[in-house]
C-alpha cells in the first residue's frame, strides 16, 4: 500500500463551503507537539490560537444560587496571541491586512504546514504570501514559521514587522454554547527584554499565577522592525524565518536559540513522523484515498496531541481550540489512552502518571463530597480541582474514577508494565475503589448494592439511581483491586506498603460481586438506569433537524424528563466487557437504544460503530465509522472551529480495532475476529502489544498478522490459537 498520496492534505480535499470557513481550517491545520499548539490563523490577523498545554488562569465562579461544595473557581486554557502574526506594510504604511487563502498543505510525513495567501490592502493592491511552519515534535520548545514574499499587483516596497504583543486578553462570555470557553482571563507581560536580535518576555496569569517564557528570533533581520524588502522586480522574493521558544521561565535567550534553524526542526520531526509511521501505520486499499488521508489524518493529530515530555494530560480538543477551556475529561482515559497503550505506551504511562499527580486533589474532593475514604477525580480540570460549574452533568459523573481505573488496567494488559502499578496504578485502583464502598448504599432487602443519584455519561439523563454504566464499572474497579493486590504481593509489595491490608480488598473484592445492574425483563435488555424506560420517549419524528443537538435548543429539564440519550451508555459498558450477555440481548439493545440516542456528542458514533461491528451489521457499523472518521474533517457537528474532538478521533481508531478487527485482549493473549464492512476490501494496522509491534492485514477473507519487532505473541485469531516468534514470524487465518 503505497501511502505517499494520502499522506498530503489539502484544501481540496475539502467541500466547497468549508474551504472558505477560515476558523474550521485554522483548527483542522493547528499544528501541535503536546506542548503547546497554534491555530492555523492568518498570518496578518489579529485573531488569537496559541494554546500551552495547562497554562490556565482562574477566576472565581459566580453561582446565582451557591451551595456547599460547588466548584469555586474556572480553569480556562490562555488562548495567547496569534504567534505567525506579523504586519506588512507598503511605503505610505498601509497595511496589507486582508488576506485570501490560496492554498493549504499539511504534509503528515514531516508536520510541515503549507500555506498559499494573496494579502490587500485598503487600496487594493496585492502581494503574494507563501507560509511555511512547523512545531518541533521532540524539542517541544520550539516553533518555526518562515514567510515567503513575493510582488502581486504592488511591487515596491514593504516593511515587515512582528507582532509580539502577548499581554493582555479578555475573551468573551458564551452564554449559548457550553461547549465553548467561556470565562474572562488574562495575562500580563512581566518583563521585557528585546534588542535587535531577540525579543523575551515572561508570561503571567494573574490569578492562577502560572508563568511562561516566551521568546522570538529571526534569521538574519532586526527581529521585531525589519528593514524594507524590495519587491520590484517581477522575480524579487524575500524570505524571514522566525523562530519562537516557549518555555520555562529561567532558560537564557541566547541558550534557547543556540543550534535553532529550520532545516534542524524538519529533520527532528522527519525522525518523529517516521517513527510514527512506522509504528502506527493505518489504511485501507488504495482506491479508498479520503479514507486512507482521513485515518492518517485522524493519527497525525493523536500524536501532535500528545508528548512524551510531559506528565500532562490531553484536553478535550488537544492544543487545537479552547472548546470546553481546556480542561481533562474521561475522553483521555476511556478514548487516547487505549489508543497510546497499543500504540505508544509511553505516552500512555504519562497520561496516567498525570492523574497520579492529583491524587491528593482527588481525595480532598472527595471529603468535600462528603465520602469519608477514597478519591474522586474532577469530572473536568486542568489543576486537578473540580472546575465544573453544572455539577448534574459535572461532579455527578462519578463514573471519572472507574474510567481511569479502566485505563490503568487496559495499559497494563497492554505492557505488563507492573512497575508502573506497584509506584503509581495500584494506589488510584485503590482509592478509586475506597469512594465506590464508601458511595454505595447496601439494600437490606435484596442484598445488592446500588449507587443513587449519579449521572452517566449519557447528559441527557442526570442525577439517577443506578446508571447501568456507573454501577458496572463500579463494580470492575472494586474487583479488580485484588487481582493487582496479588500481583503485587508475588513480586514483594504487601498490600500495608499502600496503608491498606487484604481484610479490605478482600471486603472491596466481596462488595464488587453485590453490584445491582439494572435489567428490564420485559424488554428483555438492560436499563440506562432505574428509571430512563419508564419515561416518554424523545418525540423524534416531530422535532425539526435544526433543533439538535438538544442541548442548544431546549431547557436541560425538558430533555431529563425524556427517555432520549446523547449518547449511549449500556452500550459503551457492552464495548468494554464484550461478552457480558447474549448475543440476543445485545442485539435488542443495539436496537433500543439506537432508537433513543440523538448521537449529539462525539463520542456516540465509535460506540455504535464497535456494536454494530461485533453483531455483523457490517453496512451501519461502516455508516457510523464514516460519520465518526469525517466528524471534524466535515465539520459534521459545525463546532469543529472550537477545536477538534480528540475522543471521537480516537474513536475511529477504536473501531478498526475493537469493531473491525474485533481486538480483545485478556490474560497476555490478542483476540482477533474478522468483522471487516464489505464496503473496506483491504485493512492494514500495526500495534504494539507487549513490547511487540505487529502489523495486522485483513481482507474480506483472512487475517494475516506478522511480527515486526519483539520475540513472541500469542493471538486468538476466529477462535483458532496461534504463536507468532521469531522464526514462524507470520501467520495468515482463513476467515470466510
Ligand atoms: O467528556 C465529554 C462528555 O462525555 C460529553 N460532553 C463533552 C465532554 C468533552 O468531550
Amino acid at each position: 500500500m503505497k501511502n505517499n498520496t494520502f499522506s498530503n492534505l489539502r484544501l481540496n480535499f475539502f467541500p466547497e463551503p468549508l474551504r472558505k470557513n477560515l476558523s474550521f481550517l485554522e483548527s483542522i491545520f493547528s499544528l501541535s507537539n503536546g506542548k503547546f499548539g497554534v491555530r492555523m490563523c492568518s498570518p496578518v490577523s489579529e485573531s488569537r490560537g496559541t494554546f500551552i498545554n495547562g497554562f490556565y488562569d482562574s477566576k472565581k465562579i459566580t453561582y446565582g444560587e451557591k451551595a456547599f461544595g460547588y466548584a469555586d473557581n474556572t480553569q480556562t486554557i490562555m488562548n495567547l496571541p496569534n504567534l505567525r502574526h506579523i504586519r506588512i506594510v507598503n511605503t505610505n504604511n498601509i497595511s496589507f491586512d486582508t488576506s485570501k487563502l490560496i492554498d493549504v498543505c499539511l504534509n503528515m510525513k514531516t508536520g510541515v504546514l503549507k500555506e498559499d495567501y494573496i494579502l490587500t490592502n485598503k487600496l487594493n493592491e496585492t502581494i503574494k504570501l507563501k507560509v511555511t511552519s512547523a512545531i518541533d515534535e521532540y524539542k517541544t520548545s520550539y516553533y518555526a514559521v518562515k514567510y515567503k514574499l513575493l510582488p502581486g499587483s504592488y511591487n515596491g516596497k514593504i516593511k515587515i514587522t512582528k507582532i509580539s504583543n502577548m499581554d493582555v486578553y479578555t475573551n468573551e462570555y458564551n452564554y449559548t454554547d457550553p461547549r465553548k470557553s467561556n470565562s474572562i482571563n488574562k495575562t500580563v507581560i512581566k518583563k521585557e527584554f528585546k534588542n535587535d536580535k531577540f525579543y523575551k518576555c515572561l508570561i503571567y496569569t494573574e490569578k492562577s499565577k502560572q508563568f511562561i517564557t516566551y521568546a522570538v528570533t529571526c534569521d538574519g533581520y532586526n527581529v521585531l522592525e525589519n528593514q524594507y524588502v524590495n519587491l520590484s522586480s517581477s522575480k524579487a522574493s524575500k524570505t524571514i524565518t522566525y523562530y519562537t521558544f516557549i518555555g520555562d521561565i529561567n532558560q537564557n535567550i541566547y541558550h534557547c536559540f543556540k543550534n535553532i534553524n529550520f532545516e534542524d526542526i524538519i529533520l527532528d520531526n522527519n525522525n518523529y513522523w517516521t517513527n510514527v509511521w512506522n509504528n502506527s501505520l493505518v489504511g485501507f486499499s488504495n482506491d479508498q484515498i479520503k479514507l486512507n488521508c482521513a485515518i492518517m489524518y485522524n493519527i497525525f493529530q493523536l500524536y501532535q496531541s500528545s508528548s512524551i515530555n510531559n506528565q500532562l494530560s490531553i484536553s478535550a480538543k488537544g492544543l487545537s481550540g479552547d472548546g470546553y477551556e481546556g480542561h481533562y475529561f474521561w475522553d483521555t482515559e476511556m478514548y487516547l489512552v487505549p489508543f497510546f497503550s497499543l500504540n505508544n505506551p509511553k505516552i500512555a504511562r504519562n497520561l496516567l502518571k498525570y492523574r497520579y499527580n492529583v491524587l491528593e486533589e482527588a481525595k480532598k474532593r472527595a471529603r468535600t463530597l462528603g465520602i469519608k475514604k477514597g478519591a474522586l477525580f474532577a469530572w473536568r480540570t486542568i489543576n486537578g480541582k473540580e472546575a465544573s460549574a453544572y455539577y448534574p452533568a459535572g461532579t455527578a459523573q462519578y463514573h471519572i474514577n472507574s474510567d481511569i481505573a479502566y485505563s490503568i488496567d487496559y495499559y497494563y494488559k497492554c505492557t505488563n508494565d507492573i512497575k508502573f502499578i506497584a509506584k503509581y496504578g495500584f494506589e488510584m485502583l485503590l482509592e478509586t475503589a475506597k469512594f465506590w464502598k464508601e458511595y454505595s448504599q447496601l439494600d437490606e432487602e435484596t442484598g445488592l448494592l446500588k449507587f443513587f443519584t449519579v449521572t452517566g455519561p449519557d447528559e441527557y439523563t442526570v442525577l439517577v439511581d443506578n446508571d447501568y454504566y456507573t454501577n458496572i464499572m463500579a463494580k470492575y474497579n472494586l474487583e479488580i483491586v485484588k487481582n493487582y493486590a496479588t500481583r503485587l504481593e508475588d513480586i514483594g509489595y504487601s498490600p500495608e506498603s499502600y496503608h491498606t491490608n487484604w481484610q479490605e480488598i478482600e471486603e472491596l473484592y466481596q462488595l464488587s460481586k453485590r453490584v445491582y445492574l439494572p435489567y428490564n425483563k420485559k424488554k428483555k435488555i438492560s436499563s440506562q438506569d432505574d428509571s430512563f424506560l419508564s419515561k416518554p420517549k424523545w418525540p423524534f419524528n416531530k422535532v425539526s433537524k435544526d433543533n439538535y443537538p438538544l442541548l442548544l435548543h431546549y431547557h436541560p429539564l425538558t430533555i431529563y424528563r425524556y427517555q432520549v440519550a446523547k449518547q449511549p451508555d449500556v452500550l459503551l459498558a457492552r464495548s468494554l466487557f464484550p461478552d457480558k450477555v447474549s448475543t440476543e440481548q445485545l442485539k435488542l439493545e443495539y436496537e433500543y437504544y439506537n432508537s433513543v440516542t440523538t448521537h449529539d456528542s462525539s463520542l456516540s458514533k465509535p460506540i455504535f460503530a464497535i456494536i454494530a461491528s461485533k453483531l455483523e451489521k457490517k453496512e451501519q457499523a461502516f455508516k457510523y465509522f464514516q460519520e465518526s472518521l469525517f466528524l471534524d474533517l466535515f465539520n459534521l457537528q459545525s463546532n469543529t472551529e472550537d477545536g477538534l474532538h480528540m475522543a471521537n478521533i480516537a474513536g475511529s481508531w477504536m473501531i478498526l480495532t475493537k469493531g473491525f478487527l474485533g481486538i480483545k485482549i485478556e490474560k497476555n493473549i490478542l483476540y482477533l475476529q474478522n468483522n471487516l464492512p464489505n464496503k473496506l476490501n483491504h485493512l492494514k494496522i500495526r500495534i504494539t502489544f507487549l513490547n511487540a509491534l505487529i502489523e495486522i492485514n485483513a481482507s474480506n477473507r483472512y487475517i494475516k498478522v506478522k511480527l515486526l519487532k519483539g520475540e513472541k505473541i500469542k493471538l486468538i485469531i476466529q477462535k483458532r490459537k496461534v504463536i507468532i516468534d521469531s522464526k514462524h514470524n507470520e501467520v495468515c487465518i482463513n476467515t470466510l
